[in-house]
């Protein structure tokens, strides 16, 4: 039973259908299915399999633009369940969080700020293309523990690094921790550009973060 339905909800996502793909998300929630495996065992593989086929010249961008709004639809309807999950009692502490400059990627960053937000952090989540001098100026304005940055572009990745130095400039580390992520982003770039923490997905995310706010044990 599970079975066919991830495989409708990837199907959906490659048709690029935003009304079937917000309509199996409802139906999961129906069956009790665990958002999270709603997403990466359903949703997510259709995305990636489009992302691929893009990659390879055999997709074109009106079908990535659909797959990304089908994906974004179903992520919008599980949202309030993934929330539910955490039952956060204790406050974290604050992360602020976007997807770098020149970069619009907002699904996986969306994702990463709703398991946060069901975990006790108070997320403030900037959106998309975003450069360095906001960021850093609401992690400040706010007294964010930790800045998170989601790249998905290999020519934007570098802007991480932007806010890094920037932050060394301005002897804000180790006051401000960074989080950075995407799917592009390796081991190798998190230690060359020196930032605090890395995760390949959400659940990692949370992890790392309580690390940094040293609440690694909750
Ligand atoms: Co884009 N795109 N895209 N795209 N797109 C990729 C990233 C690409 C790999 C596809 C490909 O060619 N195979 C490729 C990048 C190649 C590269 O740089 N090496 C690409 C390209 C080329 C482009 C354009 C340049 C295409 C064009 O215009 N010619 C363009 C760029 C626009 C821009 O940003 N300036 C573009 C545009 C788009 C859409 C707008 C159409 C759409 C995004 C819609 C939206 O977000 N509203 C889109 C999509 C959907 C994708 C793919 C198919 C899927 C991305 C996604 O949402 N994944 C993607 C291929 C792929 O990644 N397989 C692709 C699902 C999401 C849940 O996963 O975002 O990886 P992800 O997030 C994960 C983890 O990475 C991690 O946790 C998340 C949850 O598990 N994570 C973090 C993410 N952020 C984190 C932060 C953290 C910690 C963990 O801490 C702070």
């Amino acid at each position: 039973m599970s079975e066919e339905l991830y495989k409708e909800m990837a199907q959906c996502i490659i048709d690029g259908d935003s009304d079937i793909s917000a309509e199996l998300a409802r139906k999961s929630i129906e069956l009790n299915m665990h958002p999270l495996d709603a997403i990466t065992k359903g949703f997510v593989i259709g995305v990636n399999y489009i992302g691929d086929q893009f990659g390879k010249g055999e997709a074109f961008l009106p079908e990535l633009v659909m797959a990304g709004e089908a994906m974004k639809a179903a992520v919008a309807v599980l949202e309030p369940e993934l929330l539910k999950l955490g039952e956060a009692r204790e406050m974290m502490g604050k992360v602020v969080l976007a997807t770098v400059e020149g970069d619009i990627h907002e699904i996986g960053k969306t994702l990463v700020g709703t398991m946060l937000s069901a975990s006790g952090f108070e997320v403030v989540d900037l959106g998309v293309d975003q450069p360095a001098d906001k960021i850093i100026g609401k992690a400040l304005e706010i007294d964010a523990q930790i800045i998170g940055m989601s790249a998905l572009l290999t020519t934007t990745m570098v802007r991480q690094r932007e806010v890094i130095e920037e932050l060394d400039k301005e002897g804000l580390r180790p006051r401000i921790k960074v989080m950075v992520g995407g799917a592009p982003i390796t081991r190798d770039w998190v230690e060359k550009i020196k930032a605090d923490g890395y995760s390949e997905d959400a659940i990692g995310a949370v992890k790392i973060a309580k690390d940094l706010v040293g609440k690694g044990d909750q």
